[in-house]
């Protein structure tokens, strides 16, 4: 071990001390440099996204967009270029949990052999705002309080539904945050939306729209919000730890890169504008065409110089991908580049290894704070004659921005007209919906206006619900006590019937499968480890992740051998499974019977609408739940019934067991 400066430590243990019990010196330049070193650990958080995690990979291109585009990573086909991916919770601070109800960041930085581009993307395809100038007050509004600091990661206080109140472009999003998606189950399991639409450039310059979308090779899944508040209590990293764990597995998560493509005269003919980032384009309307592949294999070896230190920009582009006129995304341009200037503490952040382009770049910005590079010679200016060899521009290798022809002239501050429908693609959004993601949606919207304590700003939501949906509306009421229907604010545009589009839904596109979940196994005492491993090898071979839950830590199975498991009762609830299992001698059962952890163990399961294989020594815990088994409880010994509905989740179960709103 050295000091930074590579001196030799003698001693890490104590600080330099004249005598065995004197004061400490301050010459002590080892203890000095160690803890001013600590003391600068920290560096500020991102004002949003602050919550991430992330991992190495590469993409791989399947189709090529050759006749749309000059970008080589759309247009070289097996070619395999490095990517980083970083996932993130939006409204909490870095140290807050993993599963509130929230929107999920999706950004992906692919090293390209032409420079950086950097796909800064949302799990939800729908933005809030229409207008940058909004962004701040919406983060103000939806982060916590500033006088009172909560909540400290979600949407359910009064700021953030009086904001949403008066700007009824939130409206279709708020449909999107209030549905299953901002509960995933899984960072695997989630879809990615670029949001706005970009230009793909041809080498005449020629423009195609673009929008791209990440689709998860695992479909997707989420959770139910009790399972998440439970997730949240059992494991504040879970989506943390299950993205690592499987990526240390060499189980490597997949995604889809697709794209919807569309020329300036089709965009025309859309029922919305699509430079509107409230609005999403139908899969029905414009179909999507997949390209590519996204592996995540590597996880980071350093959080901190990794996950934290990278920096996206939605600014960062290669040759041959343009931007778009979406107000929004000419914000965000500028934003994401200021605030790394702070938080990463000067201009040369782009020298951090998880920054820096992985191809040659060379240009004559100079010095700054924490300059790591030595850049030699005389010429750092360009047009020079000392040093042919100094970097120049080229017109035929460089980036070249789509020409657009100038509109009328004039500048001023407003929105478009066309921007101006903040309802139909909401009510679009809820009624493609299935009956019970509709009744998800209607209990989010009653939970959370139920902790607005403002009374007027719970009637101006429902006011705008009851433009989307009647029936939504009169459901949110009725959740909400309301004894009458608040007033309906008046559409500026008329609120059309668009067609529902089904590949909104989650339910219906859960992929049947057991790639990706994981299977708890309760055991204890004087288990039967022969039919144990006999559900275990099925599971395993089925392609889920196997775990065994104990009372304690290690037990004595029924052929006296110990038996250590992976998680202990009370620290492992069933809200982390995706299916549970339990293999218990009689005497065993009638004693957890007796045992609340393990009671709500299956109670929850049951709740969760998760497959359950309880032998005849685990029947007096669930009677003891008050569960009354239906066909989603099966025995252990039967494998095969059991592992296929461990694939998905009981649905039938749930309208018995809550009163849906
Ligand atoms: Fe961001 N956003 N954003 N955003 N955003 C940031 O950049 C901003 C928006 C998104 O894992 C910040 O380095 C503005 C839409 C992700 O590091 C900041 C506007 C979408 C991440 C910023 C938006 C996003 C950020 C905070 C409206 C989906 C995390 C720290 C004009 C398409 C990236 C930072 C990561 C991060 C600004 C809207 C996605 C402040 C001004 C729309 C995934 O610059």
């Amino acid at each position: 071990m050295t000091t930074a400066q590579g001196i030799p430590v003698a001693d890490n243990q104590n600080s330099l001390r004249p005598f065995s019990r004197g004061p400490t010196l301050l010459e002590d330049f080892i203890l000095r440099e160690k803890i001013t070193h600590f003391d600068h650990e920290r560096i500020p958080e991102r004002i949003v996204h602050a919550r991430g995690s992330a991992a190495h990979g590469y993409f791989e291109l399947t189709h090529s967009l050759e006749k749309c585009t000059t970008a080589r990573i759309l247009t070289e086909k097996g070619v395999r270029t490095p990517v980083f991916c970083r996932f993130s919770t939006v409204a909490g601070g870095a140290g807050s949990v993993d599963t509130p109800r929230d929107v999920r960041g999706f950004a992906v930085k692919f090293y390209t052999q032409q420079g950086n581009w950097d796909l800064v993307g949302n799990n939800i395809p729908v933005f809030f705002i229409q207008d940058a100038m909004k962004f701040p007050d919406l983060v103000h509004a939806v982060k916590m309080e500033p006088d009172r600091g909560w909540p400290q990661a979600g949407s359910a206080h009064d700021t953030f539904w009086d904001f949403v109140s008066l700007m009824p472009e939130t409206m279709h999003m708020v449909m999107w945050a209030m549905s299953d998606r901002t509960l995933p189950r899984s960072l695997r399991m989630m879809e990615g939306f670029g949001v706005h639409s970009f230009r793909l450039l041809d080498d005449k310059g020629a423009s195609t729209f673009v929008k791209f979308h990440w689709r998860p090779k695992l479909g997707l899944q989420s959770t139910l919000w009790d399972e998440a508040l439970k997730l949240q209590a059992a494991d504040n990293d879970f989506h943390r730890r299950d993205l690592w764990e499987a990526i240390d597995a060499g189980d490597f998560p997949e995604w889809e890169l697709a794209v919807q493509l569309f020329t300036e005269d089709e965009a025309e003919a859309f029922p919305f504008d699509h430079l509107d980032p409230t609005k999403l384009i139908p899969e029905e309307l414009v179909p999507l065409k997949v390209i590519g592949r996204m592996v995540l294999d590597r996880n980071p070896d350093n959080l901190f110089a990794e996950t934290e230190q990278v920096a996206f920009c939605p600014a960062n582009l290669v040759p041959g991908i343009d931007l778009s006129n979406d107000p929004l995304l000419q914000g965000r341009l500028h934003s994401y580049l200021d605030t790394q200037l702070s938080r990463l503490g000067g201009p040369n952040f782009h020298q951090l290894p998880i920054n820096a382009p992985k191809c040659p770049f060379a240009n004559h910005q100079r010095d700054g704070h924490m300059q790591m590079a030595v850049p030699r010679g005389r010429v750092a200016y360009e047009p020079s004659s000392l040093d042919p060899e100094s970097p120049r521009a080229s017109r035929e290798r460089g980036f070249r921005h789509f020409a657009e022809i100038p509109g009328d002239g004039g500048k001023e501050r407003l929105r478009p007209a066309s921007f101006s429908d903040h309802y139909s693609q909401a009510r679009m959004f809820f009624r493609s919906q299935g009956l019970l993601e509709q009744a998800h949606l209607a209990s989010a919207l009653v939970f959370e206006l139920s902790k607005v304590q403002a009374a007027h700003v719970r009637d101006a939501v429902v006011g705008h619900l009851r433009n989307i949906d009647a029936d939504l509306a009169s459901r949110v009421a009725d959740g909400l006590g309301m004894t009458s229907l608040p007033p309906a604010p008046m559409p500026v545009s008329p609120v059309l019937d668009l067609a529902p589009s089904p590949a909104l839904r989650i339910i219906d596109r859960m992929k049947d499968t057991l790639q990706g979940r994981c299977i708890g196994i309760l055991v204890s005492e004087g288990t039967d480890m022969k039919a144990v491993d006999a559900l275990r090898t099925a599971a395993r071979k089925a392609g889920a992740q196997v775990k065994l839950v104990a009372p304690r830590l290690s037990v004595i199975a029924a052929d006296g051998r110990p038996l250590d498991v992976d998680g202990q009762l009370a620290g492992t609830p069933s809200a982390l499974f995706d299916a549970v299992a339990s293999i218990l001698a009689p005497e065993e059962g009638a004693r957890l019977a007796k045992d609340a952890g393990a009671v709500d163990w299956f109670r929850d399961a049951f709740g969760h609408l998760k497959a359950i294989a309880a032998c005849e020594g685990t029947r007096a815990i669930l009677k003891a739940g008050g569960i009354k088994p239906d066909a989603g409880v099966v025995m252990p010994d039967d494998v095969r019934a059991f592992l296929a509905l461990a694939r998905t989740r009981q649905w039938k179960r749930e309208p018995k067991l809550r009163s849906l709103a």
